[in-house]
């Protein structure tokens, strides 16, 4: 049997980091896209050379022709620019709107049967704008920001448990910026909700809402740190964590922008929700209860996220 195709569309930071982990985790063959000539050749040459050395045998291809995504099972998108000091993701939403147009009707004409998970920011209006330029089915068109966001909540929990980190459980939902909502009650060490860790004195209420910001402002801290671009090695394994259950089928439950309609008290929209990865692509959204103070924080970010895809609609009026 063939490969599965692997097809990233921007070969920049992020998309280098995943053709990486692609082929060292044997996912299938990749190409990298990007319209930047030479740059997806020489990392697509440059990491099937690290081939004998970790020995995988996937096939590596780097390209700016649309052509050679032909067929790809799964497509990553991080074409576009990253946010540098200062900058907010929503600033991002102009120049990486005509980016996703592009990308989009690539994708529509050359991989419409992909499983498609997008990385560019601001993210959940990007992913709602990748659905409707691409006309591919809304469960095949997914964004990734909650993996991530979860991963460093748990990352940033295991240091104040002195814990695994694989014994900790975390859900962020919500849109992918300053309003995401991390769910404390929702997480658990070793199944204990973190709400239990405080009053068995594991933390102080304190700690755990300084972590809780921390996890809001875990992209600024990174970009505040590098300078020059964003997070990229954790924000590339997210989305290799996502399309990994999508080729092996695996059911795994993850937090991603997905198109919610009737879960949540939601009618159409994408957003950051709990969600089922299968073979299907999102087979399903979870429907969890929120008690009132996490609803309120849920909905302000559902409307953050609301005002970026109207600011979408207003750049282009092709956008329903
Ligand atoms: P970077 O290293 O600049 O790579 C972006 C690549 O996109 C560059 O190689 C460009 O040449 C390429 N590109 C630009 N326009 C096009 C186009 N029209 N078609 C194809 N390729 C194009 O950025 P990065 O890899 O660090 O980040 C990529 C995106 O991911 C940015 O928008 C970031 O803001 C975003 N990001 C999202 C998260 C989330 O958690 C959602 C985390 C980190 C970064």
């Amino acid at each position: 049997m063939a490969r599965p195709k692997i097809a990233l569309i921007g070969a920049g930071q992020i998309g280098g980091t995943l053709a990486h982990l692609a082929a060292i985790k044997e996912l299938g063959d990749v190409v990298l896209f990007d319209i930047a000539d030479g740059v997806p050749q020489g990392k697509a040459l440059d990491i099937a050379e690290s081939g004998p050395s970790e020995g995988f045998d996937a096939a590596l291809k780097g390209t700016t022709d649309y052509a050679d995504i032909a067929g790809a099972d799964v497509c990553i998108v991080t074409a576009g620019v990253p946010r540098k000091p200062g900058m907010s993701r929503d600033d991002l939403l102009g120049i990486n709107l005509k980016v996703m147009k592009s990308v989009g009707e690539g994708i529509r004409d050359n991989a419409p049967d992909a499983f498609v998970i997008c990385i560019t920011n601001p993210l959940d209006a990007m992913v709602w704008a990748l659905q409707q330029y691409s006309g591919l089915p809304a469960e095949k068109v997914v964004g990734m920001a909650g993996v991530l966001d979860s991963a460093r909540f748990r990352h940033f929990l295991s240091l104040e448990f002195d814990v695994s980190m694989k014994d900790v459980t975390a859900f962020v939902l919500g849109g992918h910026g300053d309003t995401m909502v991390p769910l404390t009650r929702y997480s658990t060490v070793g199944g204990i909700p973190l709400p239990d860790l405080v009053d068995m004195g594991w933390t102080t209420q304190d700690k755990l809402d300084a972590i809780v910001q921390r996890t809001r402002d875990g992209g600024a801290e990174i970009v505040g740190l590098l300078k020059t671009g964003s997070a990229y090695y954790a924000p590339a394994t997210s989305a290799i964590e996502m399309a990994e259950a999508y080729l092996k089928d695996q059911k795994r439950l993850l937090p991603c922008a997905a198109w919610v309609d009737g879960a949540l008290g939601l009618k159409g929209m994408y957003v950051g929700v709990p969600t089922i990865i299968g073979a299907g692509g999102i087979e399903r959204v979870v429907d969890i209860k929120l008690d009132r103070a996490e609803q309120e924080m849920f909905d302000k970010s559902v409307e953050a996220v609301r005002g970026l895809v109207e600011a979408c609609k207003g750049i282009d009026e092709t956008l329903a």
